[in-house]
């Protein structure tokens, strides 16, 4: 899979997709990063990419043609048709059912504003989905840029190691969840025993079948008490329903009971 950063911070997102799962995957020739800096295509000694925005105001705003000349570069750089996606707060919000989505290109073309934005015309003319990664500004898309190159790559086949690809199996593709799916369960290592607390038996017991049960529960646990939202109860299997009963049965225990 091929990215395209259009970006005047190419080395900030390629020191993003450097490291890691993705840096990993690109020395691996899964996938590859490149960016493309605007500024390479502005005219002029002063290279502008950015003028006043008209009707006046703060702020600065990038300008249609070295936007336009530097995407039409990396469009021509492969003959495969790039999905292109400007990143901004105004977008369609980011769910890892839209990442899927994404993960199933051949080609993404990120498009990273800075200052107030980018002419409309530009983003009109050129740009396929506008994508927010949450309700909040940052001062440009190559954060959000990196988010969506992470989560994207992890999908693409044999970017994620066996060990790295099991734990996303268990819950990811669950039927019965609502819009998400469940959040993870707690995890524990070395040592079983420490002064900030002891690591759940159940998980020092080898009954495979017991830890499974224990980690579904605390999943569906977590996830009604953390984001209720995700969860549709009803939809729940009925194992699950009896786990989450389960969950809910221990925490009014704990705090109904008084310290021995
Ligand atoms: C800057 C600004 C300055 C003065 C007055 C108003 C202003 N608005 C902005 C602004 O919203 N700038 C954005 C910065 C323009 C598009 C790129 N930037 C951005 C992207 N900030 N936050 C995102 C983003 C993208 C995806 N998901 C969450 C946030």
């Amino acid at each position: 899979m091929r990215f395209d950063v259009v970006t005047l911070f190419p080395e900030f997102v390629a020191a993003c997709a450097g490291f890691g799962v993705v840096g990993r995957a690109q020395e691996r020739g899964l996938l590859s990063v490149h960016g493309w800096n605007p500024r390479d295509y502005a005219e002029g000694n002063y290279r502008r990419v950015d003028d006043r925005p008209f009707g006046g105001g703060p702020g600065m705003v990038m300008m249609i043609e070295p936007l336009r000349a530097a995407i039409a570069a990396a469009r021509g750089a492969d003959p495969r048709p790039a999905h292109v996606v400007y990143l901004s707060p105004q977008g369609r919000p980011l769910t890892q059912a839209r990442v899927r989505e994404l993960a199933a290109r051949p080609r993404l073309l990120l498009l990273c504003g800075r200052y107030e934005g980018v002419d409309e015309r530009l983003l009109a003319a050129e740009v396929d989905e506008e994508i927010s990664i949450g309700d909040y500004v940052l001062s440009g898309g190559e954060l959000p840029a990196a988010v969506v190159i992470d989560a994207v790559a992890r999908l693409r086949e044999g970017v994620l190691n066996d060990a790295e690809s099991a734990v996303q199996d268990s819950f990811e593709d669950d039927p019965a969840l609502g819009p998400g799916r469940l959040l993870d369960c707690p995890h524990y290592t070395r040592p079983p025993q420490h002064p900030l607390g002891d690591v759940p038996a159940v998980l020092l017991g080898g009954n495979h079948a017991e830890i499974a049960r224990w980690r579904r529960m605390q999943a569906l646990g977590r996830t009604w008490q953390r984001r209720p939202e995700l969860l549709d109860e009803a939809a729940l299997p009925a194992e699950d329903r009896r786990l989450l009963e389960a969950y809910r049965a221990a925490l009014s225990a704990d705090a109904g009971d008084p310290e021995p």
